[in-house]
């Protein structure tokens, strides 16, 4: 089966698109959690991963690992914090390990490193800790702690807590570790998988999905419109936990990710798409607002620092962004959890192909 049938005159006409067959398109800004999406789906509805991928993904979280170490190494050195005195050198037997490393062929079972030792002692040094509590918890990036490296740390206690079964070399990345690791997605990647959805009478109908997965970093959402024929949704990922980080041009992050969609409804192309916002990484931000006040951040936010008031209101900030009699849905995600996303997956599908339908009654 084929995916987004094109109509004459390039623009589709709902009355002619084929209601069984949508096409979406994964956008956000960079480590919103999109390919963490579209690893959710080859799970949940296509093969999983292969050999190869799993040797990717082994190269990436030890790339990853010797990355956030560097990190935080410098920050101490920002931060005036003291190493102890057996561990000031470490850093150096690590950095070209690192600089090896990143040389590798990505798709081949990736080379031994034997810096595990130095690595260990340095995640276990009481200033490392120290920096690494700070980094989690700022809102401003600093030189050596940017908004990207904040990714980084989001998910460095997940695999620096499991340092003894990676060090050992027949170590394989479970799914999990492969939904947790951070690579900046630089070439486009397409799925196309079958979901049964209930349509609007509660049966069950098949449904073909192809979606396709792009870079968020600001240099590749130049491309993003080269994606946009015969769409039928928008899955528009945000960071929720990022309303207290400030991006290296000044800006707060998820401010500057309700504007992106601005943009993105206002392009030639996507105007008539379903946008579909997909509120991320609510577990963070559900650790997040332990200690950080939304109010701070957001000076129109005048309710309690609750999970719910904050889900309400950066919704609606969402919502609010179109205003051409279009309705933005705003569902709430952890991309991480795959029980999860299992619900949420089902729930855009049924979403996007009752409004397809029902555009095409509209039309026809
Ligand atoms: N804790 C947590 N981490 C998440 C969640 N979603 C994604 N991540 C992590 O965030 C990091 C970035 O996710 P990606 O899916 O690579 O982000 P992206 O939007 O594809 O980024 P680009 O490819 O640069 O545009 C990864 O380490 C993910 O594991 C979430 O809901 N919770
Ligand atoms: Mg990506």
């Amino acid at each position: 089966m084929g995916c987004g049938q094109s109509s004459s005159g390039g623009k589709s006409r709902p009355s002619e698109v084929k209601t069984n067959n949508v096409k979406l398109l994964l956008l956000g800004s960079g480590g919103v959690g999109k390919s963490t999406i579209f690893k959710q789906m080859r799970i949940l509805y296509a093969s999983g991963f292969t050999d190869q991928d799993r040797h990717w993904a082994k190269g990436c979280i030890t790339e990853n690992i010797l990355e956030v170490l560097e990190d935080l190494d410098a920050l101490t050195e920002d931060l005036d914090i003291d190493l102890l005195p057996d561990n000031e050198e470490l850093m150096d037997e690590i950095k070209p390990a690192l600089l090896e490393f990143r040389g590798r062929d990505v798709n081949a079972p990736p080379p031994a490193i034997t810096v595990w030792g130095a690595v260990e002692k340095l995640w276990a040094d009481p200033g490392i800790q120290k920096a690494y509590k700070t980094a989690k918890s700022r809102s401003v990036g600093s030189n050596s702690m940017g908004a990207e490296s904040n990714n980084l740390i989001d998910w460095a206690s997940y695999f620096l807590a499991k340092i003894d079964e990676l060090k050992q070399p027949d170590y394989v990345p479970t799914d999990d570790d492969i939904l947790r690791l951070r690579r900046a997605t630089t070439d486009s990647d397409r799925i196309e998988y079958d979901m049964q959805v209930k349509n609007m009478v509660g049966k069950s109908s098949p449904l073909h999905v192809s979606c396709t997965d792009v870079g968020g970093q600001a240099h590749e959402q130049a491309e993003w419109s080269k994606h946009a024929a015969n769409l039928s949704a928008i899955l528009y990922v945000a960071n929720s936990s990022a309303y207290n980080i400030a991006q290296q041009d000044g800006l707060n992050m998820l401010k500057a990710q309700i504007k992106l969609l601005e943009t993105v409804c206002k392009t030639p192309g996507f105007t008539e798409a379903i946008v579909i916002v997909l509120l991320n990484k609510i577990d963070l931000l559900e650790e997040r607002l332990q200690t950080v006040k939304v109010a701070d951040f957001f000076e129109d936010y005048d309710d309690d620092n609750s999970l719910d008031s904050v889900k309400d209101f950066f919704a609606n900030k969402f919502k609010a962004v179109r205003n051409d009699g279009q309705n933005i849905n705003v569902i709430e995600t952890t991309a991480t959890n795959t029980k999860l996303m299992e619900e949420v997956l089902a729930s855009v599908g049924q979403a996007v192909m009752q409004k397809t339908l029902a555009d095409a009654k509209y039309f026809g």
